[in-house]
């Protein structure tokens, strides 16, 4: 019975999974060759720790590795039910309360290397977690495109980390009983971003949707939907989905540097950001809080026919 050892957390809502490191072998010397190997000789370890039976499509999985930079403290690489995330927000802060669980880390700065660069976070004596990401930017304004059965939207195309299409206008009336009318919703313009051509830089697909609504939170600035990749809405702000946004924001002069903006989620938790000028991009910081939902161990019976997880 081959067995892997994982540790659950949530970060406002939305659920991180961590495969304890020590059990697979990531050759590589960047985190990028080290996902890549990770998908070309263990992707059965992605399905079968996240897809059903044993997890879920709202699952986002992490492994960690050793650093691959200096000063780093580990190396970590986000997958969900389909496929592998540049950056994951609400994955680091559950990693680094993961870490906090486990005794490897205490108050302070952790580094981690991830395959778009290095992050990093300070845990806070509250339990909160800081992350000060990779650097975010706008890449185009306002762009239209039109959506069958629903008419032409426009939004813009911004990293934080992964690519997003964020329409802020019009705003959308975002709430947990809507969110299976908005799941159709952001579905659609995904698929529609792909059907026109329109990608990310260098061509990479759009493959998180951001939608805005006013705040149900009084203290919040607004409150967003975030679709990603595999067909499930982000419970939590979206960490890499608000870097883009302050991102979007700071560009259009609409905050300021160092100002802070309180996103509110689709189910009402909240992440606090902020942006630093570098260049022509903006340095994010996001700040959350994971709480810990399990630790255990799966198994994986060599008889059983779908030990590897359902994949359609
Ligand atoms: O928090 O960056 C994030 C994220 C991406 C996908 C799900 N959560």
């Amino acid at each position: 019975m081959e067995r892997i050892r994982v540790v659950d957390s949530h970060t406002g809502g939305e659920p991180t999974r961590v495969i304890l490191e020590g059990q697979l072998s990531l050759a590589g010397a960047t985190m990028a060759e080290r996902r890549d190997y990770f998908r070309n000789h263990y992707d059965r370890y992605r399905t079968g720790v996240l897809c059903e039976p044993r997890g879920s499509d709202v699952l986002v999985g992490a492994v960690l590795t050793d650093p691959v930079e200096t000063g780093s403290d580990v190396g970590v690489i986000f997958f969900n039910n389909v496929g592998y995330l540049g950056m994951c927000g609400h994955g680091t802060i559950g990693v680094v309360e993961t870490l906090r669980f486990l005794d490897r880390v205490d108050v302070g700065r952790i580094k981690l290397d991830t395959p778009v660069g290095c992050v990093t976070a300070e845990l806070h004596p509250s339990g909160e977690v800081s992350i000060q990401n990779v650097p975010s930017y706008l890449l185009a304004q306002d762009v239209p495109v039109e959506v069958p059965g629903v008419g032409r939207v426009e939004g813009d195309i911004a990293y934080g980390g992964n690519w997003f299409y964020i329409i802020h206008e019009p705003e959308y009336e975002i709430s947990l009983a809507r969110a299976s009318e908005l799941t159709t919703l952001t579905l659609r313009i995904m698929d529609a971003l792909e059907a026109a051509g329109i990608t990310g830089a260098e061509g990479a697909k759009i493959d998180h949707i951001e939608l805005s609504g006013k705040p149900t939170l009084e203290a919040a600035d607004s409150k967003n939907f975030v679709m990603c990749p595999g067909g499930a809405y982000d419970r939590s702000p979206c960490g890499t989905g608000t870097s883009a946004k302050l991102a979007c924001l700071a560009t259009r002069g609409l905050l300021s540097e160092n100002q802070s903006y309180l996103q509110e989620s689709v189910t009402g938790s909240v992440f606090r950001g902020s942006v630093i000028r570098a260049g022509s991009s903006w340095i994010p910081t996001i700040t959350g809080r994971a709480h810990i939902t399990a630790s255990s161990e799966l198994t994986f019976d060599p008889v059983d026919p779908i030990r590897w997880g359902l994949v359609p």
